[in-house]
């Protein structure tokens, strides 16, 4: 058994310069790249694979990556385009808890939310040149509190259950999260096998790019440099292993070959 179908949805762009997508190398100057979330029908449920950024909280907290995103780019709007309301996703999984990976959880009010453990207990307890990265904590109301952002109404019926993993995991039949860490401390990157195609290997920001493997250098926005390459490395050999395809985070010379919803994969 595998999944039925994987869509790529859409959530718009960001900039940041060349030397935090390629660090101590660059060359500088702006880069816009691409954000999205994956979402996986499986015959045990519907999952969505991150859920890219909150415009509204990028205008406010990091204007200076010039956020675009349209309505339709939204969490909302791109499951509309595949006939979905956010209330019918079941489970959330989570990559990493950077803000373009989390800004839409707020949308998926029914499901079960799944990350790593050591990527809950990251981000409840930033380090200093982490907060940027963990500036949207909107998805844990009990987070929300403890880092002392300010109550926000609308969040007061949003009541997310948890689910905290370790290790390697199957979490339904032909779908792996592997552990990646090294960009943050809990990191996990996808693997979905689907009946008619190699596997997808969805790299998460354990890579953002093609052109980030194939010169080994890593973003500037990590935990750890020297774990960071190992996961690259590793993301290579499960790439090899299972004969999978991978597809980057933020990868504006790869996107546009990307099959983007309603389009999908099977
Ligand atoms: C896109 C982006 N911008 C800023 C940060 C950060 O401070 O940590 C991670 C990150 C990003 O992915
Ligand atoms: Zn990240
Ligand atoms: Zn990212």
């Amino acid at each position: 058994m595998s999944a039925n179908k994987v869509y790529l949805l859409d959530g718009g762009t960001l900039v940041i310069d060349g030397y935090h997508a390629f660090w101590n190398r660059g060359p500088g100057g702006e880069l816009r790249f691409p954000c999205y979330a994956i979402l996986i029908d499986h015959p045990d449920g519907l999952y969505i694979f991150d859920t890219g950024y909150d415009h509204a909280h990028v205008e406010r907290v990091l204007p200076f990556e010039k956020p675009l995103q349209t309505e339709a780019q939204t969490i909302p709007g791109q499951l509309a385009t595949v006939g979905l309301r956010p209330s019918d996703i079941n489970y959330v999984i989570n990559s990493h808890y950077h803000f373009d990976h989390c800004g839409g959880n707020i949308h998926l009010t029914e499901a079960c939310t799944l990350c790593h453990a050591k990527e809950l207990e990251a981000c409840a307890s930033p380090h200093p040149f982490e907060m940027l990265g963990y500036s949207d904590v909107r998805f844990s109301p009990d987070i929300s509190a403890k880092r002392g952002a300010p109550a926000e109404p609308a969040l007061d019926i949003y009541t997310p259950k948890f689910e905290t993993l370790t290790n390697d995991q199957e979490i339904a039949k032909g779908m792996w999260l592997f552990e990646t860490p090294g960009h943050t401390a809990g990191h996990y990157s996808l693997m979905v096998e689907l009946p008619d195609r190699r596997p997808m290997l969805f790299s998460a920001d354990a890579c953002y790019s093609k052109q980030n493997m194939d010169l080994m250098c890593i973003s500037s926005f990590h935990l750890d440099p020297v774990a960071s390459l190992q996961s690259m490395e590793r993301l290579k050999e499960l790439a090899e292993k299972y004969d999978a395809e991978l597809f980057y985070s933020h990868d504006p010379a790869s996107y546009p070959d990307y099959l983007l919803a309603p389009a999908f994969y099977s």
